[in-house]
């Protein structure tokens, strides 16, 4: 069985180097898979912001998109053309009034995971909530009921199960970005591991 394929030149402009094409669409977690029913989950924003919480029910009354997006994981395989259902970013921060000095995020997630961005790298018009998976309820494994899309960096910035949005006034690094893998995560500077000198 093949499980990954070289892209054809067409595509070969839209791999990352060192990338190759996954078939299927793999999952990759650190530890458990939370368990967090739609009705039960929560996004709270915390930090250099006004401090509120949003239900699932917030999130459905605000503006819903399909998109479409490339997945990078810096283990190698990449998936083009995944597509989504969710909340823009952008429309998620219409929401939220930060306050002055704030310049990063620190993404928390239902079962521990964190991992970082610069605002500049989260608030972009390709980056969503995602709650839904090529038409389907995104499914546990995948982060449902909401996880973070982030296409242009690393899908390990692509927070499953998120939980709390902690804007803060500098960089604090996430789980993978203490151990090894790099703060921002570009793929098409192969932004693999970290340039902290640890
Ligand atoms: N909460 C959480 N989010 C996570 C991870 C994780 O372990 N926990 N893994 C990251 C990594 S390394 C990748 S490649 C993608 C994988 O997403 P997938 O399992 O939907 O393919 O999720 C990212 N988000
Ligand atoms: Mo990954």
């Amino acid at each position: 069985m093949k499980y990954f394929e070289k892209p054809g030149a067409d595509l070969a402009d839209r791999v990352p180097p060192g990338q190759h094409l996954a078939k299927g669409f793999p999952v990759l977690t650190y530890g458990e898979t939370p368990q967090v029913a739609a009705a039960d989950w929560s996004l709270t924003i915390t930090g250099l912001a006004e401090a509120q919480t949003l239900s699932w029910q917030d999130l459905m009354a605000l503006p819903q998109q399909d998109f479409t997006a490339d997945f990078h994981c810096v283990t190698t395989w990449s998936k083009l053309d995944v597509t989504w259902t969710g909340v823009a970013i952008a429309d998620l921060m219409a929401q939220i009034t930060l306050h002055p000095g704030a310049t990063h995020v620190l993404m928390h997630c239902y079962g521990g995971y964190t991992t970082n961005l610069a605002l500049a790298d989260f608030v972009r018009p390709d980056n969503f909530l995602a709650h839904t998976l090529y038409g389907e309820p995104l499914p546990p494994d995948h982060g449902g009921p909401v996880r973070v899309v982030v296409p242009h960096l690393y899908a390990w910035k692509s927070a499953k199960w998120i939980q709390t949005l902690e804007f803060l006034a500098e960089e604090a690094l996430g789980f993978w970005e203490r151990n090894g893998y790099h703060r921002r995560g570009e793929p098409w500077a192969e932004e693999r591991y970290s340039d902290l000198g640890f």
